[in-house]
């Protein structure tokens, strides 16, 4: 039987035509999820040896990743500026002077859910790479989104905005390519619902009603990325943390989690909105924006629109 050698994410993009410079820049972020993820490993084996390492040492893994982040876009010639979850205004990663000719920002939340590392469940880092400095109050300039997901595997989903891919790390330590052309159906049966039940709307509540009536089956661990990564390959259902009565906006949020994840979703067939409107036409007005979220499936973000209006 004829052996199939896997396609490393350097040779797809070169295959795929995605320019130079950003296909160095995805290497680049590759890179430093690899190590993050060894960072996770290592913590997670000291905690599992040693129970007397505090929870808030493994929370304190969101600002190493943070860091590591920094550091390392810091060597990146064609990365302008660099916006993270865990900062409170964007970085500028180059010196004045080199960075004229700077082609990318990007937007990191660095590691996502990393309350439920100490429980050993599966986290992430979510990456949006716009063309370009970062503009807040415009149209995005999103060119490429990926997410890496630290589960039983480390994965990598890509889009650049022709599809959306998948990609497993080996034990060679190369990111081989999975699944290319990720395609979500019209249609799923899984919903992961985010935020305490008593604090949703009652049109929300009215919608997750039908969709129990429905069968849909509840699928939730409290970590954004695996939670949307299943409603990606497990080919639809519907992803949602809502507006809340006491949180209009909901929690997550919009440039740093939801317009990425959107990206990549859309690009799978698959569609964002905020309950009414599409989640990558939303211009944020400040860095730290929060937007409540109905992602996944079209049939079911529809549904979710007509049951809020
Ligand atoms: P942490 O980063 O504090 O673990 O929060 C994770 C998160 O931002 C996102 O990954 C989840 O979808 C969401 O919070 C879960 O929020 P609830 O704990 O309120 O369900």
């Amino acid at each position: 039987m004829e052996r199939i050698t896997a396609v490393d994410l350097r040779t797809f993009l070169s295959n795929n035509n995605v320019e130079h410079n950003l296909r160095r820049l995805i290497h680049q972020i590759a890179i430093t999820c690899k190590y993050i993820s060894s960072k996770i490993n290592e913590a997670n084996r000291k905690y599992a040896v040693s129970k007397n390492v505090s929870g808030e040492q493994q929370l304190e893994l969101d600002k190493a990743a943070d860091q590591i982040f920094i550091k390392r876009m810091e060597c990146c010639a064609y990365v302008k500026q660099l916006a993270s979850e865990e900062q409170d205004e964007i970085v500028s990663v180059l010196l004045p002077e080199q960075s004229n000719n700077a082609e990318y920002s990007i937007t990191v939340d660095p590691l996502d859910g990393s309350s439920l590392i100490d429980v050993n469940l599966a986290v992430g880092s979510i990456i949006g790479i716009h063309k370009g400095e970062l503009c807040l109050k415009n149209e995005h300039n999103l060119i490429a989104a990926m997410y890496v997901l630290y589960g039983p595997l480390t994965t990598l989903i890509l889009s650049t905005g022709n599809g959306t891919h998948e990609f497993v790390l080996n034990p060679e330590g190369e990111f081989v390519l999975a699944c290319e052309n990720i395609k979500m159906k019209e249609k799923g049966n899984i919903y992961s619902i985010g935020g305490v039940k008593k604090e949703w709307t009652e049109k929300h509540k009215r919608y997750i009603e039908h969709l129990e009536d429905e069968g849909y089956k509840l699928r939730y661990s409290g970590g954004l990325v695996p939670d949307v990564n299943q409603i990606l390959l497990k080919n639809g259902g519907l992803f949602t943390y809502p507006a809340l009565i006491n949180a209009k906006n909901g929690k997550l949020r919009l440039l740093f989690e939801l317009q990425p994840l959107s990206f990549i979703i859309e690009q799978a067939g698959g569609a964002a909105i905020d309950g009414k409107n599409r989640i990558l036409d939303i211009k944020p007005e400040t860095l730290h924006q929060r937007s409540p979220i109905y992602i996944g499936s079209k049939h079911e973000v529809n549904l979710a629109k007509d049951y809020l209006m």
